[in-house]
């Protein structure tokens, strides 16, 4: 910790997932606090700033389970009145507006299923509050106050775990490396749109980045500069204008929590509870590194339960990994990331073995499960659009190679998401909310 850094209070929340524990923006005036409850009691509790509950409400029940690898990863957002949550897996899925004051249903728009774990962002463009979300290949735009879609724009991949960044009507958007995508495949959809309102709007692509991707983290931007951390802790600096690259330099530490602007300086809060300070510029300049704990004594959670490659976050989850097991065993993500896991990968081949329909031991484009259609073009390496025997074995040494090590990687404490409010940092592992302030 550094000089004038106070750790103000570390408090123990239960059964707490990926999703960050609340916005950035509203959340002192009605003094919500949003826990997930996914894995556990499959809902979501709305709760006042002396920790009681306003109202639960239990998702799952009502609209159907959740399917996918790593729980619900999306964080809420919200505005003055409206709690918004993006519901996004294999399963039905959906965009819901609900009542902060009451816990109801303001409307619910339905979302196209995959494996996502984006936020959606709040945005007031010309008077008009839309609610905005990059997931599965297309950025879409949604009426605040009906939940209707009003308009999308497509063409990317790698979108579904960074959010986009809005400064006044220009959107960054992020993308990670998609399985079998390279940097270069992945940079042209990490991307700066200007967005258009009107009707017959077209959404304007400002640049394109040569370079910079995204991985957990989302982009932030403070003035000339846009931040994009890559894997590994690797920092592009790009002109927000342009997208042409002011500086790249290794952070040295991997972040799956969005950075933080803040008095001219941008926080990288490293899953390792190291926090590095830069000066915000075209210019790189660090400021601090700052311990959220002694690396050599991590707090390890006292409830703590290894269920799958790691992910194990206190009470209330080791029920379910028998279950989480069995489903992994299925697993078919071609494209979407979250953290890593032990277990990707196999289910995905023994699914594309079992779609050769005529036995040729040929997978032809007609015979591809729909879902995995999108990633034909970067495995298929000799380009006869089909998957021959050889193209296979690729792709499992590419998933080998991924495994390698990911148990380690996804062991809490991890920090995964930080809010700031009131000159303080909230930051959230597997089980602690960490209170830091200046002072
Ligand atoms: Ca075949
Ligand atoms: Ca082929």
């Amino acid at each position: 910790m550094a000089k004038g850094v106070t750790r103000l209070w570390p408090v123990m929340p239960s059964r707490v997932q990926f999703a960050s524990v609340f916005d950035r923006r509203h959340w002192t005036d009605e003094g919500s606090v949003c826990r997930d409850l996914s894995r556990s009691e499959n809902g979501r509790a709305n709760l006042v700033l002396d920790g009681s509950e306003k109202w639960k409400r239990s998702l799952t029940t009502e609209f159907g389970a959740f399917e996918n690898n790593h729980g619900l990863g999306s964080s809420p957002t919200q505005t003055k009145d409206l709690m918004i949550i993006n519901v996004e897996h294999k399963g039905p899925s959906y965009l819901l507006a609900i009542a902060k004051a009451t816990g109801r249903t303001m409307w619910k728009s339905d979302r196209a299923s995959g494996s996502s774990w984006t936020s959606p962002i709040v945005l007031e463009l010309e008077g008009k509050e839309l609610i905005i979300l990059s997931s599965g290949g297309t950025i879409d735009g949604y009426d605040l106050v009906d939940g209707k879609q009003l308009w999308t724009v497509g063409g990317l991949s790698g979108n579904s775990v960074p959010s986009p960044t809005a400064v006044g009507p220009y959107l960054f958007v992020g993308a990670r490396i998609p399985e079998f995508g390279s940097t270069q495949d992945a940079a042209q959809s990490n991307l700066c749109i200007k967005l258009d309102t009107t009707p017959a709007g077209k959404h304007e692509v400002m640049w394109r980045a040569s370079k910079a991707v995204c991985d957990y983290a989302s982009p932030v931007v403070d003035r000339d500069c846009a931040y994009y951390l890559k894997s590994a802790g690797v920092l592009f600096c790009i002109d927000s204008a342009t997208g042409e690259t002011h500086y790249t330099e290794r952070l040295g530490t991997t972040c799956w929590a969005t950075p933080i602007v803040a008095g001219e300086k941008v926080f990288f809060f490293g899953k390792d509870g190291t926090t590095q300070v830069i000066k915000s510029g075209p210019t790189f300049f660090k400021v601090a590194t700052n311990l959220l704990w002694d690396p050599k004594n991590a707090p390890t959670p006292e409830t703590y339960k290894e269920t799958h490659g790691g992910h194990g976050h206190g009470e209330g989850v080791g029920g379910i990994a028998s279950e989480e097991k069995s489903k992994a065993a299925e697993s078919t993500e071609p494209t979407a990331g979250g953290p890593p896991s032990g277990r990707r990968g196999g289910g995905m081949m023994a699914m594309l073995l079992k779609s050769d329909a005529n036995g040729d031991g040929v997978i032809s484009a007609d015979e591809l499960p729909s879902d995995l259609k999108e990633m034909l073009p970067r495995v298929d390496l000799n380009e006869d659009n089909a998957i021959d025997a050889a193209e296979m074995k690729a792709m499992e040494e590419s998933f080998r190679k991924r495994r390698e090590g990911s148990q380690a990687l996804a062991r809490d404490p991890i920090v995964y998401g930080v809010a700031a409010a009131d000159g303080a940092f909230i930051i959230r592992t597997g089980t602690r909310l960490f209170c830091v302030g200046g002072n």
